[in-house]
């Protein structure tokens, strides 16, 4: 297994400044610096299908699979409320709970004081591939499809030299990020926020990002700053981050406590129990079918599927196979593996299946080493995460 993708270098603070004018040089400022909302940004992509006017948005499949390291315009969306206005030059971060000093931090402060690293690593939203349990029962929330996965390069400074900064004291077991973004709950009006262990929060790979395939981070990404962790489902990825507390504790924010669970499929909004489930933090494994192009012209017609896998979140797995069926999971044909392997990156894959008159349709199936099969079936849950059942698709 190769270890870790983390670099130094790539984005230098002067391409921020140049990019953010960070300075105050508000007329250099980007196009999208300057956007109103989101949702005016989003209409200028259109390899994006919007899903409401908030900002949530999923790429075409079939160009989602063309390349392995995703196009900013065409990473999915997902945020709660429209981004937040932040000018870069008056943010700070503020960092707080079980350690020996409070800081606060600037921009610069953060682009200068602490290493710089890259991350490859694949964010994919827990309620990826939702549409599909409305086949059991309806699910509310955003209809995703397939498409809410990218595979991107992060950029920022490891989570870790800011936490060494502040001096994490014991009894320290959570991470606590909060967003600046302005949520309407019933409650009132709330951030997201979310936690992750502190022993995910200190390994390689997890990173405050300011920047994307080397672009500074949009507004719809979390500009100026996110948390990035890699392995773990899209909603630990804080964005537009306020503050990070080091505590005993979970983070106590609603996202984290409440909706983003699976929960029994006896449980619906009327009679939910929040604490009998964990939250999710790793990702599971899952693969998708994105595109089947029949080839009839030949002796025996074949169809050429392309797709995407990923394995669990851990960071020792990684895919060790992508099968292919045609009668419902009796036989298997294995895919080819196109794309590189790195450690919390989806690997994209091709099969050329022969095609019998009978042939109905494909299923797909991806196998972990660490021993992580998609199951056949899933049981449904009503907040319609963490569906992987095998990926099938009509021919
Ligand atoms: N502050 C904030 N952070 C957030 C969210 C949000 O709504 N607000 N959405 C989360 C969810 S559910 C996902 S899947 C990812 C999506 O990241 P992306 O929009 O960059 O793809 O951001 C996470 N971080
Ligand atoms: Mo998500």
């Amino acid at each position: 297994m190769k270890s870790i993708h983390t670099s130094q270098a790539g984005f230098s603070r002067r391409s921020f400044l140049r990019g953010l004018a960070l300075a105050g040089a508000s007329a250099a400022l980007p196009r999208w610096v300057d956007a109103e909302t989101p949702f005016e940004l989003l209409q200028g992509r259109p390899a994006l299908k919007l899903h409401d006017d908030i900002s949530n948005a999923e790429p075409n499949l079939a160009r989602l699979v063309q390349s392995w390291v995703t196009p900013v315009d065409q990473f999915y969306v997902r945020s709660h409320a429209p981004a937040p206005k932040i000018d870069p030059g008056a943010y700070r971060l503020k960092i707080s709970g079980l350690v020996d000093r409070e800081l606060t931090l600037s921009m610069s402060d953060l682009m200068g004081q602490f290493g710089q690293s890259s991350v490859m690593a694949t964010l994919q939203c827990a309620g990826n591939r939702r549409d599909e349990f409305n086949a059991t029962a309806k699910v509310g929330g955003v209809q995703w499809g397939p498409g809410a996965i990218g595979n991107a390069n992060w950029t920022g400074l490891p989570l870790g030299e800011v936490l060494k900064a502040a001096g994490v004291q014991d009894g320290a077991k959570h991470i606590q990020f909060a967003g600046l973004d302005e949520i309407k709950e019933k409650s009132g009006t709330i951030p997201f926020g979310a936690s992750i262990p502190v022993e995910k929060a200190l390994s390689a790979g997890t990173l405050l990002a300011y920047a994307m395939n080397g672009e500074t981070l949009p507004p719809d990404h979390g500009f100026p700053l996110r948390a990035l962790v890699p392995g773990h489902f899209g909603v630990r990825s804080v964005k537009w981050l306020d503050t990070i507390i080091v505590s005993a504790e979970e983070s106590p924010n609603h996202y984290h406590q409440e909706a983003y669970k699976i929960m029994p499929k006896e449980m619906n909004a009327d009679n939910v129990d929040w604490s009998v489930s964990p939250p999710l933090y790793e990702m599971i494994v899952n693969s998708v079918i994105a595109t089947v192009d029949v080839e009839k012209s030949g002796a025996t017609p074949t169809a050429r599927l392309r797709g995407y896998a990923v394995a669990t979140g851990h960071a020792d797995d990684a895919i060790e196979k992508v099968e292919i069926t045609a009668d419902g999971g009796k036989t298997w044909q294995r895919a080819t593996l196109t794309s590189t392997e790195l450690p919390y990156c989806w690997r994209l894959w091709e099969a050329q299946v022969p095609l019998n008159s009978g042939t109905k349709a494909f299923a797909v199936c991806a196998t972990t080493r660490n021993g992580a099969r998609q199951p056949q079936n899933i049981d449904w849950n009503f907040k319609g995460y963490g569906f992987n059942a095998w990926h099938s698709r009509e021919i």
